[in-house]
C-alpha cells in the first residue's frame, strides 16, 4: 500500500502520527537507528542551540539535495558562524563534535571557514584523508585492519592500501570501463567543494551562481562524453523518461563517512518511483518532475518566466544590466528556493532528481536502506546515473541557449591582432600529448583509527605529461593591447569517425585555460604551462601539508590559495587512445577592456580553478557569458561566408584552430 504524500507542507512529521498508514510502516519509526527523530538531550545547551542539526542521525548519509538536510545544515552553519575567531571556532566545534552527523559536521566547518574573513588562515585537509571510506571499498579497509592486528607491534612500516583500476566493477558492463573517471578522488572532491561554495538556499547569493551551476556542470558532461568517445562508447543519454527502468545499476561498496554503514545500491533496471521517505520527511512525485520540466520548457520557448505575482520575467542573455536569462533559469532549475523566480511553480527539478535516484532502491524506506551515492555531493559523480540526470539538466540549458541570438561578427572579431601559429609542446615533441596512470598517496589513518598505526591509501588515477601552449601573435596596432586568451579542446571526429560540424562539436568544447596577456606592438610569443590552467586546482592539502605549514613557508602560501574547489590537474586531459586520437585546440583572443570586471580590493584568495569556481570575495572575473563563444549557436555568416564547422570561426584573425593527438600509454607515467 502506498504512503500518501502529505499536502500543505508545515509540520510534516507530526502529520504522520495521525495518518492511516499501515502499522508495519508506523512501528518502524524510532526503531531503526536511521530514523531517530530529533530528541535533543534536554539539559544539553549546545545541542539545543543547534536547531534541527541533530536530526540527521550520526553514521548515516547527509544529502544537500534534501530540503530537510539543508535546513539542518543551515542551523549548524548559523551556529558556527556566530563564533568570534579561529580559537572560538575550535572550541565550539570540539563541543559539537560527536553530537551531529559526521558529514554535516565537516560540511558546516568548511562552509564557515570559506565565509569568515578572520578564518582565512584555517584550512581543512583533503576529504580523502578525512573520510577515506568514501574513496576506498570497505573490504580494503577491513583487510588493512586485519593486517595491522596480525602485525608485529614493533613494526613501524605503514600498511599500504593500493586502490587500483578495478574500482567498483568488472568489465562486463560497458559503464564499468569509465569507473576510473567517475570514481576519481579529485573530481569528486572538486564537486563537493563547488557545491560548498555555491549552495542553494543558504542565505548566500554569489555573483553569477546560477550561470556557474550551468557552466561547471555542462563542462563535466562535455568531458565525460569526450572520455566515452575515447573508449568508443556512445554519449550519455538524458534521463527524460522517469517511467521506464534505469538500465545501469550501481554498487558503491563504500561506507558512509567512516561509520561502517553502507550506501544504498541500485540494481540494474530499477524503476524510479515516487519518493515516500517519511523517515526524512521527504516526498516527491514523478508527476511533479514531469510538470516542472514542462513548465521550464514553456518558459524557455516563450522567452519569459512567470514570477509569484503572475508577472512576466524575460529571459535573455544579451542584457546590459540585470541578471542574464541563464542565471534566472538556472536558479529555478537547480533549484534555489530563495532565489527561484517562482519556486512553487517551477519546482525543484534538479535537486529532486537527485533524491528520486538516490532512493530508487528503497523509495519508501521499506528496507531501511541508506541513500545511494548520487544523493551526496562528494560521491554523486561515481554513479553513471548522475550523468543521465545532469544531461537532462544540461539539455534544458542548451534548449534555452539555442533560443539566443548567435554572436555577431563584431562580438567575435577583434581587429588588429592575429594569431599566426598556435599549438602545444611537450619536451621536444610538438602536438602529441601523452596520458597514462599515476598514483598518489594519502594517509588513511588520520580519518580512521587503525590502532594508532599508519595506513597509506594509494589510489591509481589518470594523469598526463605536463605540456605548454605556444602562440605566435601579431599585434598590428600602434600600442600595446591587453587581450584575454581562451583555449578549448574537443575531439575532431565523432563516434562515426566523421568530422563534426559546429553544432555537434559546440557542446563538447572543454575549457582548458583562460588568461590575460598584454601584447606589445609587433610580434609576440606567448607560452603557458598546462599547470596554470584556469579550471584546475592545486594538489589537495594533506594533514602533513598543514602540519608543515609554518608562517612564511611555501606550504602556508599554498594553504592560503587552496580552497578545495577546482578540477583536478591530473584530469585536465581526456584519456585519448593507445593508437593516438585526433583532437582540436581552439584559441581565441578577445578584448580585455570589454571582458574585464572591476574587482576592488586587495589580494584575492582561492583564485585557483577560477573558471569553474569563481574567486573568494570577488566577482566572476570575465564579463562574457560563460563558455563564450561556444555557449550559443554558430553565427550564420562570418566575413560574408557561411559557418558550418568551428574552423570557420578561425577565419577571424583573432581565432585559431589546430589539430593535436592524445595518446594513451596505458602504463604508469614518470
Ligand atoms: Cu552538482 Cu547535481 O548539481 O550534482
Amino acid at each position: 500500500e502506498d504512503i500518501q504524500k502529505p499536502r500543505g507542507g508545515g509540520s510534516v512529521l507530526f502529520k504522520f502520527e495521525n495518518d492511516e498508514t499501515p502499522p508495519s510502516v508506523a512501528t518502524r519509526v524510532g526503531v531503526s537507528p536511521s530514523v531517530n527523530l530529533p530528541v535533543p538531550e534536554r539539559n544539553d545547551a549546545t545541542l539545543q542551540a543547534l536547531g534541527t542539526a541533530p536530526s540527521i542521525p550520526k553514521g548515516s548519509a547527509f544529502s544537500f539535495f534534501l530540503a530537510s538536510h539543508r535546513r539542518a545544515a543551515k542551523d549548524l552553519c548559523d551556529f558556527f558562524m556566530k563564533t568570534s575567531g579561529a580559537e572560538d571556532l575550535r572550541q565550539v566545534t570540539a563541543r559539537v563534535h560527536g553530537k551531529v552527523n559526521e558529514t554535516l559536521f565537516i560540511y558546516a566547518i568548511s562552509f564557515v571557514i570559506l565565509r569568515r574573513k578572520e578564518l582565512r588562515s584555517v584550512r581543512l585537509p583533503t576529504m580523502v584523508e578525512v573520510f577515506p571510506s568514501r574513496f576506498v571499498p570497505q573490504e580494503a579497509l577491513a583487510k588493512a585492519q586485519l593486517e595491522i592486528n596480525r602485525m608485529d607491534p614493533n613494526q613501524t612500516e605503514p600498511v599500504i592500501i593500493d586502490h587500483g583500476l578495478e574500482f567498483s566493477g568488472t568489465y562486463l558492463k560497458p559503464e564499468h570501463r569509465l569507473s576510473y573517471w567517475r570514481e576519481d578522488y579529485g573530481i569528486n572532491v572538486h564537486h563537493w567543494h563547488w557545491h560548498l561554495i555555491y549552495p542553494p538556499a543558504m542565505g548566500f547569493d554569489r555573483d553569477r551562481k546560477g550561470e556557474l551551476f550551468y557552466y561547471m556542470h555542462q563542462q563535466i558532461i562535455a568531458r565525460y562524453d569526450i572520455e566515452r568517445l575515447c573508449l568508443g562508447l556512445p554519449r550519455v543519454e538524458k534521463l527524460d523518461n522517469w517511467r521506464i527502468p534505469i538500465e545501469d545499476g550501481y554498487f558503491p561498496k563504500l561506507t558512509i563517512s567512516n561509520s561502517g554503514r553502507q550506501w544504498g545500491s541500485r540494481q540494474d533496471n530499477t524503476l524510479p518511483k515516487d519518493l515516500r521517505r517519511r523517515d526524512l520527511g521527504e516526498f516527491v512525485d514523478i508527476t511533479d518532475m514531469e510538470i516542472w520540466r514542462s513548465r521550464l520548457l514553456d518558459a524557455i520557448h516563450q522567452g519569459f518566466m512567470i514570477d509569484r505575482n503572475g508577472d512576466k520575467v524575460r529571459i535573455r542573455d544579451d542584457v546590459t544590466s540585470g541578471k542574464r536569462g541563464i542565471e534566472i533559469l538556472s536558479e529555478a532549475l537547480e533549484a534555489d528556493a530563495e532565489l527561484s523566480v517562482n519556486f512553487p511553480y517551477y519546482g525543484d527539478l534538479h535537486n529532486r532528481g537527485h533524491d528520486i535516484l538516490a532512493f530508487s532502491h528503497d523509495p519508501d524506506n521499506a528496507h531501511k536502506e541508506e541513500m545511494g551515492v548520487v544523493g551526496d555531493l562528494g560521491t554523486s559523480l561515481r554513479d553513471p546515473v548522475f550523468f543521465r540526470l545532469h544531461k537532462l539538466v544540461d539539455d534544458l540549458f542548451q534548449e534555452y541557449k539555442e533560443t539566443q541570438q548567435p554572436y555577431t561578427e563584431s562580438e567575435l572579431f577583434l581587429p588588429g591582432v592575429r594569431i599566426e601559429q598556435a599549438g602545444v609542446v611537450r619536451g621536444n615533441e610538438a602536438d602529441v600529448l601523452l596520458t597514462g596512470w599515476n598514483k598518489r598517496e594519502f594517509e588513511a589513518s588520520r580519518g580512521l583509527d587503525f590502532n594508532g598505526k599508519s595506513v597509506i591509501l594509494r589510489p591509481t588515477h589518470l594523469d598526463h605529461k605536463p605540456f605548454e601552449y605556444h602562440m605566435q601573435i601579431n599585434n598590428d596596432l600602434r600600442e600595446a593591447k591587453e587581450v584575454t586568451v581562451r583555449i578549448f579542446l574537443a575531439p575532431k571526429l565523432n563516434g562515426q569517425e566523421k568530422e563534426m560540424d559546429f553544432i555537434e562539436q559546440r557542446i563538447l568544447w572543454s575549457e582548458m585555460d583562460k588568461f590575460t596577456v598584454n601584447l606589445k606592438p609587433g610580434k609576440n610569443h606567448v607560452a603557458r604551462s598546462s599547470k596554470e590552467s584556469s579550471i584546475t586546482n592545486l594538489e589537495e592539502l594533506t594533514f602533513k601539508d598543514l602540519e608543515n605549514s609554518g608562517p612564511g613557508s611555501t606550504s602556508e602560501q599554498v594553504a592560503f590559495n587552496f580552497c578545495g574547489c577546482g578540477w583536478p590537474q591530473h584530469m585536465l586531459l581526456p584519456r585519448g587512445r593507445p593508437e593516438g586520437m585526433a583532437f582540436q585546440l581552439f584559441f581565441m583572443l578577445t578584448d580585455y577592456a570589454k571582458d574585464k570586471v572591476s574587482n576592488p580590493g586587495g589580494v584575492r584568495r582561492c583564485a585557483n580553478g577560477v573558471s569553474f569556481c569563481g574567486m573568494q570575495d570577488a566577482k566572476y572575473p570575465d564579463a562574457r557569458p560563460m563558455g563564450f563563444p561556444f555557449d550559443r549557436p554558430p553565427a550564420p555568416l562570418l566575413q560574408g561566408l557561411p559557418v558550418s564547422t568551428t574552423a570557420d570561426y578561425a577565419r577571424l584573425g583573432n581565432a585559431f584552430i589546430h589539430d593535436i593527438t592524445i595518446r594513451f600509454l596505458g602504463e604508469k607515467l614518470n
